[in-house]
């Protein structure tokens, strides 16, 4: 239809000078004149020039005046001849037209606004402001003085109306013929390929979007987190068992049994199995032994450690409970220094909120050999988080049961220009160790943090049930291009 009328239109006409109009006088929405212009001009049947106009429109208000009246007439002819009381005025008109009213027509020196009363100035009034509403409206001219009267009183505003000039394109044809889009055995049986027309390859055309696999953020994060880990030398723990016993996740690390930690408030207890079987004996005594007695310069806890308390099954609260077992393995043979790292799920029985959920990742690294000191945990921390892009560190002294001592990390975050509380550390303490057997000249340094908290940061995500779990949109995880950690986002954020 609209197509047909612009191309019949210049097989006898040079040039549809406005094609607002030619839409008006042929009763056609200019839109879709619009759209089969653009098409037209795609084709090269036409060539379309851009054509803008600026006119007034009138705004709500606008209407509402060049309908009814403008507010300071409304108010004038509410006034009888004998004036009328102040308050009888304001109930006869609406709170808006009565306050604008009285402004404009004590402007116009229509009216005489007394404390009480209000009475009439001059006999009769000419809605000007409404005429004026009525010519923008009817598309007449209007003196710019107007405008910008009406402007000021925001009755009207600018509208940009777009537009072509249209005339032949190199291609024109009085019919477009339905451009081939693929040469079919068909047309070259009926040879009628001669005749067709071939539609341009449009080789910036977007191919099929391939769906496929998407890591989750939080493996995208963790693969950055293990590089760094592998690039200084670690070698990753196996942290395949959620379900730990007591001994290895708080006993073995030192922490006594009525440490609030240890209670069902923060931990998940396994109900079946509940109880863990097997436990390297002779290490389980000196463990006992460290707790109630101490050794080693320790003068131990002092409470009667209890064995059924250990063998409790839970959900590992951290990861560090794997870092004792490694620890253990290792003091089981001759000692050589070793460089470990873990990343993996830690349940924890917490109140759910923006941040927490009842499990996270745990990234935790640790480092053993002869005579290593809290300078070398400083060290180690600068050299890891810097290649996270943190390389501002702050430390706050902290306590944990098995390290002493111990060091809350903090990272200048440019972008929040605030310092984030980014991990906790601490060198583990001789009771842990000495009872495994490792060497008295063997320290080892830890530290730990989450893989959600950067995650979320990274990844600009504000909640994290946003990050993890059923809720999440998977549209996120497609969309969200890997952040490379490090480099740019900690310090050009
Ligand atoms: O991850 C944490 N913060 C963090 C880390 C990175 C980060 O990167 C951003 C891109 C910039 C931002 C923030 N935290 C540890 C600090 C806080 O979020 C804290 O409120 C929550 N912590 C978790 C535990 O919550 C109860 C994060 C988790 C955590 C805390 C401590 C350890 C591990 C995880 C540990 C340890 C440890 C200590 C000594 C020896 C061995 C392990």
């Amino acid at each position: 239809m609209a197509e047909e009328a612009v191309l019949r239109y210049l097989e006898k006409n040079e040039e549809i000078s406005d094609s607002g109009k030619f839409a008006e006088d042929r009763g056609l929405s200019h839109d879709d004149i619009l759209n089969i212009i653009k098409s037209l001009n795609g084709f090269r049947l036409v060539d379309a020039q851009d054509i803008k106009k600026e006119r007034w429109v009138l705004t709500d208000e606008g209407k509402k005046y060049a309908e009814a009246g403008s507010p300071e007439v409304q108010l004038f002819l509410a006034i009888p001849a004998e004036g009328i009381a102040r308050e009888d005025l304001q109930k006869k008109l609406e709170s808006s037209i009565f306050k604008i009213g009285s402004q404009q027509a004590i402007k116009n020196k229509w009216i005489e606004m007394g404390k009480s009363q209000v009475s009439r100035k001059v006999q009769q009034v000419e809605d000007k402001i409404k005429i004026l509403l009525l010519q923008i409206q009817n598309g007449e001219a209007v003196s710019s003085e107007d405008i910008d009267a009406l402007k000021r009183r925001k009755l009207i505003t600018q509208q940009i109306w777009k537009g072509y000039s249209v005339r032949k394109g190199p291609k024109y044809a009085p019919k477009r013929k339905k451009a081939a889009t693929d040469l079919t055995r068909e047309n070259i049986q009926r040879g009628d390929w001669k005749e067709l027309e071939f539609k341009e390859y449009n080789f910036s055309a977007k191919g099929q979007p391939l769906e496929g696999g998407h890591l989750h953020p939080l493996l995208k994060v963790r693969r950055q987190v293990q590089m760094i880990f592998l690039q200084m030398g670690f070698e990753e723990m196996p942290t395949n068992n959620f379900v730990e016993s007591s001994f290895w996740n708080f006993d073995a690390l030192f922490q006594p049994q009525q440490h609030p930690a240890r209670d069902s408030h923060d931990t998940f207890f396994l109900k079946e199995p509940s109880t863990t079987k097997i436990l390297p004996e002779d290490y389980v005594e000196r463990v006992k032994e460290v707790h109630e007695n101490g050794g080693y310069g320790s003068r131990g806890y002092g409470y009667e450690w209890k064995r059924e308390e250990a063998n409790k099954n839970l959900l590992r609260t951290h990861t560090t409970a794997v870092s004792s077992r490694m620890l253990y393995l290792l003091a089981q043979k001759p000692f050589a220094p070793k460089k470990y790292y873990s990343i993996d799920r830690v349940f924890r029985n917490e109140a759910v909120d923006r941040t927490h959920l009842a499990e996270f990742h745990q990234i935790e690294g640790v480092m053993c050999d002869r005579g290593l000191a809290l300078s070398d945990l400083i060290g180690v921390l600068h050299e890891f988080f810097s290649r996270l892009g943190m390389s501002k560190l702050r430390f706050k002294p902290a306590y944990n049961p098995y390290t002493e001592p111990s060091m809350e990390i903090f990272s200048y975050h440019e972008g929040f220009k605030k310092w984030v509380e980014v991990g906790n550390s601490g060198m583990f303490r001789p009771e842990m160790l000495q009872p495994m057997g490792l060497p008295e000249d063997v320290q080892v340094i830890a530290w730990g943090l989450s893989l959600e908290r950067p995650t979320m940061i990274l990844y600009g995500i504000d909640n994290i049930r946003d990050l993890f779990g059923h809720k999440v949109d998977l549209g996120l995880i497609k969309r969200n291009p890997v952040c490379r950690l490090g480099l740019q986002y900690m310090d050009s954020a």
